[in-house]
């Protein structure tokens, strides 16, 4: 999304808290559950009408074009009353310390792969490493440990994944061929891996599972026991049927 005349966006938090340090912005790409906290600075737009507008394809990033009367628009900002006094706001150069999970302390590594096939009649059937939901827990992290875990996703499609109880942190996608892997499930990586986006360095509960990438996310499972769920916040997929339960357990 973007605003109308390419007024800066400011972003300092994400899905779990502050940034480290503000992060400005022309355009913010935010899937479905990601949440970010923004600043934009009004002061020099009075009586003006802004459009907040969306440009991102559906499905993203190769699909079909938004319409630019409907789902290219997402809200206008009125800004009609002018200031009471001096503006002497500003935003502070760093916000809060974002202490990075340490990757040798995982003793847990996961693969992860996102599934898309199609079912009995023909229909889209989305899945977690080819499970269905009422299928037996998997996934059965001990509380407090650290795990990383590698969201494969060898469709066309991205898919924004969204672990309920915790907060983790991205620590790389990395591009790999999508040909090979389909052909023997293995993974030959076609690139070295690349750093999350500056504003994607902060406390997350969902991220983007970019197509033909591994996503890696590191994880403290913290601080309760008990059954949570992981799943895609595209409505169609979690639905049918890619969400799947976590049990954290003693
Ligand atoms: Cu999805």
């Amino acid at each position: 999304m973007k605003i109308e005349t390419g007024l800066p966006i400011y972003q300092i938090g994400t899905d779990g808290g502050f940034l480290e340090t503000p992060v400005k912005l022309n355009e913010l790409i935010l899937a479905p559950a990601e949440r970010a906290d923004v600043i934009i600075d009004f002061s020099k737009c009075n009586e003006k009408n802004l459009d907040l507008l969306n440009d991102a394809p559906s499905p993203f990033p190769s699909g079909t074009p938004v319409d630019p009367e409907t789902t290219g628009r997402i809200m206008q900002f009125r800004v009609i009353l002018p200031l009471p006094c001096k503006d002497r706001s500003y935003i502070p150069e760093s916000l809060y310390p974002v202490l990075p999970l340490t990757e040798c302390l995982a003793k847990v590594e996961r693969n992860m792969n996102l599934v898309v096939q199609t079912d009995q009649y023909g229909r889209l059937l989305f899945l977690l490493n080819g499970k269905m939901w009422d299928e037996a827990v998997t996934e059965t992290p001990k509380l407090g440990k650290i795990e990383i875990w590698n969201l494969i996703n060898s469709g066309f499609a991205a898919h924004p994944i969204h672990l309920h109880l915790i907060q983790f942190q991205i620590l790389n996608r990395q591009p790999f061929d999508i040909q090979v892997f389909n052909q023997t499930q293995k993974i030959k990586f076609t690139g070295p891996p690349i750093l999350p986006e500056p504003n994607e360095r902060g406390w997350k509960d969902t991220v983007r599972s970019t197509p033909g990438e591994v996503t890696r996310i590191i994880v403290r499972f913290e601080p309760y026991t008990g059954r949570y769920v992981w799943h895609c916040h595209l409505l169609e997929h979690e639905d049918y049927d890619m969400m799947r339960p976590i049990d954290v357990l003693d």
